[in-house]
This record gives C-alpha cells, structure tokens and sequence, in this order.
C-alpha cells in the first residue's frame, strides 16, 4: 500500500532484436601451415599466391597472413593462408592458428629426417580440433618414391592425406595441392549443411 518498493514500473516490452543480418560475400577458407623451420611453408605460400620462388630464407617471424581470391567449381572463395614460425609454440597455434582453421598442411623436408619427426608432434597438435589434415612432403623436385615412403607411411598411421610436391619447381604441384584441399573443406561444408 504506498510503500516506496512496490511502486510498479511500467516498462515497455524491450525490442525485439532483429534478425542477424547475414554476411554477405564469398565463402572464407582458412588454410594453416605448420612444420619445423625451413622446410619450406613460407615457399608453398609464395608460390601459390605470387607464382614465384625465392632462394634466400628469411625466417618468418611470429606468422603471416596471406589471402587469395580463388574460383573453384564455378564458387568464389576467399582463401586466407596462416603461415607460422618454425618455433611457433603449441599453446598458440591451438588458440589462434586452429581456430576456425578448415585445413591444416603440416609440411616437411623431403631430404631432412629431422622435420618428418617434428611433422608428428604438428599432427597430433591439429587433431585437438577437427580440420581437414594433410602431411605434405616438400623440396620433392629431384626425389624418387624411397625418399617419400617414410612420409606416407607417417600419414597412413595418423590417418591423414599425403601429398608431394615442390614449390621449387614451376610444376612442383602447390597449385593442385591448395585446390584438392579446398575442395575437400568445401565438400566437407556442403555435408553438414545437409
Ligand atoms: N630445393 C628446394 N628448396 C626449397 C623448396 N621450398 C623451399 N626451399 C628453400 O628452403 C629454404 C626455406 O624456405 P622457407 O619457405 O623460408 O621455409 P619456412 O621456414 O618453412 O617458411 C629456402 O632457402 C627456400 O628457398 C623446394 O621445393 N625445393
Ligand atoms: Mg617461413
């Protein structure tokens, strides 16, 4: 009766809030390279984004972004590369590099023993999310099937693709690599639209 706490307030029904407005544009791939230092992931990127190859190695410090409009099967995507450091740590690649990754190359060099062992710790780092995995063998230029086998039988343990290529060479692969990859993701997309 009168006192002050049971005064009602009138207030209005708060809006409703309007529907999310759907981004617009073409889809976005997020494709991230991992593996140890100088095995070529800073290559791989140039290579397919530039078509160009360079000698020198200048180490890639922290990471690197880059980005590349693409058409596959007739659907414009937007493709955003993530290449980190050979010393990247694991508590960040896990939080910022697999984030919302579609896809993951873990690269090697086909003639160092060394960074196929360092591919396995990359290979387990990426199962702790679920993205599309590739092992990939790089500097394969003048390399036969031997020199591969340790590879493959690396990836059929881990039950991931194998691929092999140069991006070296003008024919070396990268190209097809990047598109068989995407179009893995996109078909991926697809099923759990459905
Ligand atoms: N022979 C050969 N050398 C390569 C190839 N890809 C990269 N390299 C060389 O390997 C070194 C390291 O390459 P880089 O892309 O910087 O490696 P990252 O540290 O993994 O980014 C450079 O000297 C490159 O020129 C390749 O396919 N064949
Ligand atoms: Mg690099």
């Amino acid at each position: 009766m009168g006192s002050m706490c049971c005064e009602t307030e009138v207030v209005d029904a708060p809006p409703v809030p309007p529907a999310p407005v759907k981004k617009v544009g073409p889809p976005t791939v997020k494709v991230v390279l991992l593996g140890g230092s100088a095995v070529g992931k800073t290559s791989l990127v140039r290579r397919y984004v530039e078509n160009k190859f360079a000698k020198s190695h200048l180490a890639t410090i922290g990471g690197a972004q880059a980005c590349k409009d693409l058409i596959l099967d007739g659907v414009k995507i937007k493709l955003e590369l993530w290449d980190s450091a050979g010393d990247a740590k694991v508590e960040n690649v896990v939080s910022a590099y697999l984030r919302d990754a579609a896809a993951v190359l873990v690269v090697y060099d086909v003639g160092n023993t060394a960074t196929l062992e360092g591919a396995k710790k990359w290979l387990e780092v990426s199962r702790t999310r679920d993205p599309i995995v590739a092992l990939v063998a790089n500097k394969c230029e003048e390399q036969g099937a031997a020199g591969v086998e340790p590879g493959k039988r690396l990836a059929e343990e881990m039950k991931v693709t194998f691929r092999q290529v140069s991006a070296k060479a003008e024919t070396g692969g990268v190209e097809e690599m990047f598109r068989d990859v995407i179009t893995q993701v996109m078909i991926r997309r697809r099923q759990s639209e459905t």
